[in-house]
């Protein structure tokens, strides 16, 4: 695209801990990093949408009037912003759109929330919209439920945007409340280990243990009129009405509870700057995961116990929604290379995959790029 009317880059995320606890009202502690999704846009006098993808090198075209969503195909995550835009109002012309970046797909550092946010962000630009931060955040997110079909939480998309160089967010995903809490890490880095392998069940597990947390709260509502979802619920409470009824959803609702109480006391590690014990909390959160959630998978698993006992990594879990994408683990600057060797060496030895590795920095939110030339490869 020779001379767009907008540019503009978003950030994938990592998650530091607090996983499956957005959609439960709950705590999370996300943080943008240093890899992009950049959008283009020209308008056009037409109604065509005319979308390109560097990272698949496709086209994709359709009109404004025939909006759907296309299943499992990278436009979706483009399109699906536009109809909450033309249902509340605003009115949108036909586009040209390229799509770029460098956000590893399927790997579980939300590069489709960073589509999203950056598709949003540009049109907001483009046609003068005057939509706040949240307001984009939940057109994103609802792009993911009705386009991709994915009953995501607010995590990724607030990361995305809110992102803020050297910086985790403490986001309370109920009152979106938020607090920046300093990545002071010495001489640790956050290092990502890809599984390389993204299990079909992804979206129809993830939908199902948001249904079996909303099962555990209406047994304990019963007893407690008061109680709106799990951030209401004790362990005291689940074990009165929930356990009888039903083991499996009790320990998905049980691992949430824990998840929420281990994310404040890890935020009360990094203000003191106590590695250790953060290290020690992430570990705990992938038993949590594994065990009692079992959102994590064989892949998963291996890369955890590959570093397991390794002096060098204070801890390690998978991140994100489960069933493959990557782990992420805080790891001595200085043993990096060598635990990357290890790794990559025995992955690839007992399941025939490569493992890929990404050493992370974390970076600022959703921008409009002034200078487009140097990020856009055509
Ligand atoms: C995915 C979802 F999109 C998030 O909302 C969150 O629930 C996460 O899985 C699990 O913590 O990334």
């Amino acid at each position: 695209m020779s001379d767009p009317d907008v540019v503009v880059q978003s950030p994938g995320r990592i998650n530091i801990i607090g996983e499956h606890t957005d959609y439960n009202e709950g705590f999370v502690l996300p943080a943008a990093i240093d890899k992009f999704v950049y959008i283009a846009i020209q308008k056009r006098e037409d109604q065509k949408l005319c979308l390109y993808s560097t990272e698949f090198n496709q086209h994709f075209e359709t009109e404004l009037e025939n909006l759907s969503s296309q299943k499992g195909h990278w436009s979706n995550y483009v399109l699906g912003v536009l109809p909450q835009l033309i249902k509340t109002g605003y009115s949108v012309s036909g586009l040209n759109v390229l799509i770029d970046g460098d956000i590893p797909i399927g790997a579980g550092l939300s590069s489709s929330a960073a589509v999203e946010c950056a598709a949003i962000f540009a049109l907001n630009e483009l046609f003068q919209l005057d939509l706040t931060k949240i307001e984009m955040i939940r057109i994103a997110q609802k792009a993911e439920h009705e386009f991709a079909g994915v009953l995501c939480g607010i995590m990724d998309m607030f990361a995305s945007v809110y992102g803020k160089k050297d910086y985790a967010i403490c986001l309370d995903c109920r009152s979106l409340s938020y607090q920046y809490i300093p990545m002071t890490l010495h001489d640790h880095k956050l290092v990502l280990f890809n599984t390389n392998v993204k299990h079909n069940l992804a979206s129809s597990a993830y939908n199902e243990r948001r249904q079996q947390c909303e099962q555990g709260v209406a047994w304990v509502k019963e007893h407690r009129p008061g109680v709106q979802t799990l951030r209401d619920v004790t362990i005291p409470m689940l074990d009165q009405y929930v356990l009888p009824k039903d083991e499996v959803v009790y320990r998905r609702c049980k691992y949430v509870i824990e998840e929420n109480m281990r994310l404040l006391m890890a935020c009360e590690d990094l203000n003191q700057k106590n590695l250790l014990s953060l290290g020690r909390k992430m570990s705990a959160t992938h038993e949590g995961l594994s065990k009692d959630y079992e959102v994590s998978c064989a892949e998963l698993d291996l890369l955890i116990q590959l570093v397991k006992n390794n002096s060098n990594v204070l801890g390690a879990r998978m991140m994100g929604g489960g069933f493959g994408g990557c782990t992420i683990n805080l790891v001595k600057e200085n043993a990096i290379e060598q635990l990357v060797n290890k790794v990559s060496k025995n992955y690839l030895k007992q399941t025939g995959l490569e493992c890929s590795h990404y050493v992370v920095s974390i970076a600022n939110g959703t921008s409009v790029v002034e200078n487009h030339s140097e990020v856009l490869q055509s």
